[in-house]
């Protein structure tokens, strides 16, 4: 029976009942972040009739200016969920640190990882920005979070996803049960499903990279994408080029039509060696996301799951998307195509 219509919460109600000795903590966890998403919605898609535009005049950990909304995410969410109970520690995009849940608020065992606003710099010419989320859950009993318990590969993510704020917000994620979209109905407010149990092509058509940085790419990357430009790569036509500069744009169109997204390594770039997108805010949830629809993430040679950050704000080469085309990637990357 189709669950078309659902809310989020009896969604992720339904799954909790699925899961045996659920304490519901995990679903109390995900209602709060929701109702985060529908006040940045908001603030978001009032930006400009309102003074949200804009920078705050601060630089963020990767010495990029902070945009006002970008602020606004951040604060939002950790307002919203410090006092859930069920959280030890936030990692955010924009703090540099680990932002322990500090007294009086009670704690609990789930770390979130997030980027409160992804494409922050796409605001002010209303191109569709997201919020990227993903959850793990921590070893110790208890005490202070280490920093241990925050570098765990993607593979042990309990849930990961995003909020799209474009022509409708939406809604995206898994908890290793499924990919699950759902549409915010702004007059009453709610999510609602309408993309149950997403699965991406396992091939597509559609290239996603800045071309821009043809440059720096090392030559088997500038192979692969030339390769994608041969006029009978995709059923007599090359791939069609698709770009927004908005990772979460870019990444649910090809997550609903298949493709590929690529950020390499900007090898020959002194500021991008490793390529611009971070492991644990944008690359491993997304990760989850994709491999739960059927696709596949790569940094070009090994599954992004299966890597182990070193650091909170790691950089790492991203290839994800339709399995066949980041397979295919992975073979150019391997110089098995001269
Ligand atoms: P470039 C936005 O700033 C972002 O972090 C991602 O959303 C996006 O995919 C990428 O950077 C775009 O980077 O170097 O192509 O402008």
């Amino acid at each position: 029976m189709s669950s078309y219509g659902m809310t989020i919460v009896e969604h992720l109600l339904m799954k909790q009942q699925q899961i045996p000795f659920a304490t519901g903590a995990f679903s109390r966890l995900m209602s709060e972040l929701v109702v985060a998403a529908k006040l940045i919605s908001r603030e978001v898609n009032k930006a400009g009739l309102v003074d949200i535009y804009g920078f705050t005049g601060e630089i963020n950990v990767y010495g990029e200016q902070v945009q006002k909304l970008d602020e606004y995410a951040h604060k939002t969410i950790i307002r919203r969920l410090r006092h859930t109970g069920v959280l030890c520690a936030i990692i955010s995009e924009e703090s540099a640190d680990i932002m322990e849940i500090p007294e009086p608020f009670s704690r609990g065992p789930y770390i979130l990882v997030m980027d409160p606003l992804d494409g922050s710099s796409n605001i002010d010419v209303n191109i569709s920005i997201g919020t990227i989320f993903s959850v793990y859950r921590r070893k110790e009993e208890g005490g202070p979070v280490k920093l241990e318990e925050v570098l765990q590969r993607g593979a042990k993510q309990v849930a990961a996803g995003y909020f799209i704020y474009g022509s409708s917000t939406m809604m995206v994620y898994t908890t290793g049960q499924g990919v699950h979209g759902f549409t915010l109905y702004p007059s009453i407010g709610e999510f609602l499903l309408s993309h149950e149990n997403i699965k991406i092509p396992e091939r597509g058509k559609i290239y996603s990279v800045n071309e821009g940085n043809y440059n720096y790419w090392d030559e088997n990357v500038r192979r692969y994408v030339d390769y994608l430009k041969k006029p009978d790569v995709a059923d007599g036509r090359p791939y069609t080029s698709r770009y927004v500069g908005s990772l979460v744009s870019d990444f649910h169109r090809n997550l609903l039509k298949g493709g590929i997204f690529m950020y390499p390594a900007d090898s020959k770039d002194p500021k991008k060696p490793h390529g611009k997108l971070r492991l644990l805010c944008e690359a491993s949830p997304l990760a989850f996301v994709v491999q739960q629809a059927g696709g596949y993430a790569s940094n070009g040679k090994k599954p992004i799951l299966d890597i182990k950050p070193n650091s909170i704000h790691e950089r790492v080469p991203l290839y994800i998307g339709s399995i066949e085309d980041v397979k295919m990637a992975e073979k150019y990357l391997r110089g098995e195509y001269q």
